[in-house]
C-alpha cells in the first residue's frame, strides 16, 4: 500500500457467513447481505466479502457430528454453497475470503468437518469453485496469528504453494490482525511476514484489524494500542504486497472482543461516545508516512477495477 492511496474497504462481517446464507441445505438467504452490499455500491465503497468456507458460524446441517458425509457429498455441498453465494454477489466484491481459519497454531490443519471428511482437498475444492464462478474477483485465504513468522505463517505459505502447485488460483492472504495491545507483533516482524507471502506472488491485506486492551483503559494501554495500530498500518504501507487495512467492526460498542474476552475491549478507534482513541491519530500518521512509491497501488487498483468493469459489460 502507498501513503497516498486511500480508498475505503468495507466488509459485511457476519451476515454472509454460511449459517446465515444457507441455514438449511439448498435454502439460501441473502436479505441482510444484500442490504450491506447495496449501501457499499451506492457509496462507491470497495467491499471485501467474508467468508465462504469456515468451521465456525457454520450451519448445523453441515457441522452435525452425526451427519455422515461422504467426500463426494460434502464436496458437492461446498461447490453448491460457494457457487450460489458468489453468484449472488458477482461483480460486487473486491475480494472473497474463500477459506477462513483452516490452520491450528502449530501450522497443522484445524479439526473441522471439512478437514475430517476431505483432508486438505476441501481448500482446493473451495478455491477451484470460486475461480470458476468469478474469475476476476480476488480469492483470499484468511486467518489470525499469521502476522509474524511462526509455524502458523509457515502453514499459510504451504497452503498458497499447494494451490499454486495444482494450478489453482489464489490471489491473497488476509491477515486478520486481532492483536493484544500489550504484546503485538513488531513492525519488522509484520513487514517480514508480508514480504514472505508477497514473494509467492499473492497480495496481502489486514482484514479484521483490532487491538484489544484490558478495560477500563488507562493511558499506558491506550499508548500501547496506538503503537500497535501504527505498526500494523505502517507495515501495510511499507510492505509492497499489502493492499489495505480493514478494521473489525466499527466502533467499540459493536466489537466482538468483550463477548469473547471478558475484561478486555476498547479494541477499535472510537469509544462509545465516538471520541477518538489515540490510536486514531497513530493510524493517520502511519498512513502519511509511507515509503513505497505513491502511485503504484492506486494504479494497480484502477487497472483491476477497469478490468472488472470491462469483464462485467
Ligand atoms: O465479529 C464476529 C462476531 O460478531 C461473531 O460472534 C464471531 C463468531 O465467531 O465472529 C466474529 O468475526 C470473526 C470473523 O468472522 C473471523 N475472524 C475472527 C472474528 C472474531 O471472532
Amino acid at each position: 500500500m502507498s501513503s497516498a492511496d486511500h480508498t475505503i474497504l468495507v466488509s459485511v462481517a457476519n451476515i454472509t457467513k454460511w449459517l446465515f446464507t444457507e441455514p438449511e441445505q439448498g435454502v439460501f438467504n441473502f436479505t441482510e447481505g444484500d442490504i450491506v452490499t447495496s449501501i457499499a455500491q451506492e457509496h462507491g465503497l470497495i467491499q471485501r466479502c467474508h467468508a465462504l468456507v469456515w468451521h465456525s458460524q457454520l450451519a448445523p446441517w453441515v457441522d452435525n457430528a452425526t451427519a455422515e458425509w461422504t467426500p463426494e457429498a460434502l464436496s458437492a455441498v461446498i461447490v453448491e454453497h460457494v457457487t450460489k453465494v458468489m453468484e449472488q454477489y458477482r461483480g460486487k466484491c473486491y475480494a472473497w475470503d474463500v477459506v477462513n481459519e483452516a490452520l491450528d497454531e502449530d501450522g497443522t490443519y484445524r479439526d473441522s468437518v471439512f478437514y475430517r471428511v476431505l483432508g486438505e482437498d476441501f481448500i482446493k475444492i473451495a478455491f477451484r469453485t470460486a475461480a470458476k464462478v468469478e474469475p476476476g474477483v480476488k480469492l483470499y485465504y484468511n486467518d489470525y496469528n499469521i502476522e509474524k513468522p511462526s509455524p502458523k505463517s509457515e502453514g499459510v505459505l504451504r497452503i498458497v504453494r499447494m494451490l499454486q502447485d495444482d494450478g489453482i488460483k489464489i490471489d491473497g492472504v488476509g491477515l486478520q490482525g486481532h492483536f493484544v495491545a500489550s504484546r503485538p507483533p513488531t513492525l519488522d516482524e509484520q513487514i517480514a511476514t508480508i514480504n514472505a507471502y508477497g514473494a509467492l506472488g499473492v497480495e496481502v491485506a489486514y482484514t479484521e484489524l483490532d487491538v484489544r486492551q484490558t478495560t477500563p483503559v488507562n493511558e499506558t494501554s491506550l499508548e500501547w494500542q496506538a503503537n500497535a495500530y501504527r505498526d500494523a498500518v505502517g507495515a501495510c504501507v511499507q510492505a509492497e504486497a499489502c493492499i489495505g487495512v480493514t478494521i473489525w467492526d466499527f466502533y467499540d460498542p459493536f466489537s466482538w472482543v468483550p463477548y469473547t474476552f471478558p475484561g478486555e475491549g476498547a479494541a477499535l478507534l472510537w469509544f462509545e461516545d465516538f471520541s477518538k482513541h489515540p490510536a486514531y491519530d497513530a493510524v493517520i500518521e502511519a498512513m502519511k508516512n509511507g515509503t513505497v512509491s505513491p502511485c503504484k497501488r492506486r494504479e494497480r487498483r484502477r487497472a483491476h477495477i477497469a478490468a472488472r468493469s470491462a469483464e462485467l459489460q
